[in-house]
């Protein structure tokens, strides 16, 4: 079956990861294509003519494509959750956009030498986004502090 979203993505890229992650925290089934930047497939011609950047993520769904990782957030939540991750009050209780686009890059700062040990709010945060249902994780890399 051919899944109506495709995302073209790279496994260690934390712009990548957040789209992944409102994805999966909205249920919504697609179709992820590795892209290898090692080898510079985001550079080609055929990636070129979707993203003039040349870099990951990009989604397409039927006609439209598009690149910019927050750009595609504020896509999904309009068109498939309209009015749920983007309140008009900043004092809720769930979890918004702004949850979602900051987890990969937060939790990967050990791997920048950036400790969280010093931050209990901070792991407090992550360990509440990790716990949503749909929650999936970034590839870990035995980089950094992790090392
Ligand atoms: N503003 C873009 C940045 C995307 C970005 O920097 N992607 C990186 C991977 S994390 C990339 O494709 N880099 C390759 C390049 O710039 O040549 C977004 O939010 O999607």
């Amino acid at each position: 079956m051919k899944l109506t979203l495709q995302l073209y993505r790279n496994p260690v890229s934390g712009h990548c990861h957040r789209v992944e992650l409102f994805l999966s925290l909205l249920g919504l089934p697609y179709e992820s294509i590795d892209v290898d930047l090692a080898n510079q497939q985001h550079k080609t011609p055929e990636f070129l003519a979707m993203n003039p950047l040349g870099q990951v993520p990009v989604l397409r769904e039927g006609d439209l494509t598009l690149a910019d990782s927050n750009a595609i957030l504020v896509y999904l939540e309009a068109r498939h959750a309209p009015g749920q991750w983007l309140p008009r009050d900043p004092v809720g209780e769930r979890a918004t956009l702004a949850d979602v686009a900051h987890y990969a890059y937060v939790a990967r700062a050990p791997e920048g030498l950036i400790s969280l040990q010093p931050y209990p709010a901070i792991r407090a945060w992550l360990a509440r986004i990790e716990a949503l249902p749909g929650f999936v994780p970034m590839l870990k890399l035995p980089i950094g502090l992790a090392s």
